[in-house]
C-alpha cells in the first residue's frame, strides 16, 4: 500500500447544491484526509490550463464555460492508494453509470455536470496539485 496524494474539485453544480460538506464527508469516510482545501472561482485561463489535455475534445469549450460558472472547492487528499480510492468514492465519469452511493450518482447531473473531479494518476495529481497549491499550503 502506498501513501499517495490526489487532487479534488467539487464542481460548480455540486457547490450550488450545497454539496461540499457531503462530498468531504464521503472523502473522509472513504479513509482519505484533506491536507489542503479552499474555495476559488476559476478564470477562463485557469480552466483552459487545467483541462489543456482535453483541448482537442469537442466538449472542451463547454467544459471550460461550466467550470468557470461558479465557485468550486479545490482540495488535496492523502491516504493509501489515494488516487484509485478517491475515484471509487466519485464513481464513473457519467453519473448515469456511477455506482449507487457514489458522489457522482448522488450529486451529478450529466457527464459534464458530474459534481466532482479526481486525478486519474499520481503524475496527473502532482501537476494538478501544483496548479492550485504551493507546497507550504499542504498540511
Ligand atoms: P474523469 O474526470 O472521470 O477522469 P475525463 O478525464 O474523461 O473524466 O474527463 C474530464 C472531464 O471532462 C470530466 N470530469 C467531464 O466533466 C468532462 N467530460 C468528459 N467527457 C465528456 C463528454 N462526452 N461531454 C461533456 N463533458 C465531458
Amino acid at each position: 500500500m502506498m501513501i499517495e496524494r490526489t487532487f479534488s474539485i467539487v464542481k460548480p453544480d455540486a457547490v450550488a447544491k450545497h454539496g461540499v460538506g457531503k462530498v468531504v464527508a464521503r472523502i473522509e469516510e472513504g479513509g482519505l484526509k484533506l491536507v489542503a482545501g479552499r474555495f476559488t472561482q476559476l478564470s477562463r485561463a485557469e480552466a483552459e490550463g487545467f483541462y489543456a489535455v482535453h483541448c482537442e475534445r469537442p466538449f472542451f469549450n463547454d467544459l471550460c464555460t461550466f467550470m468557470t460558472s461558479g465557485p468550486v472547492f479545490v482540495s488535496v487528499l492523502e491516504g493509501e492508494n489515494a488516487v484509485a480510492r478517491y475515484r471509487e468514492v466519485l464513481g464513473a465519469t457519467n453519473p448515469a453509470q456511477a455506482a449507487a452511493g457514489t458522489v457522482r450518482a448522488l450529486f451529478g447531473t450529466d457527464i459534464e455536470k458530474n459534481a466532482a473531479h479526481g486525478s486519474d494518476a499520481v503524475e496527473t495529481a502532482r501537476f494538478e496539485i501544483g496548479f492550485f497549491f504551493q507546497g507550504s499550503e499542504l498540511l
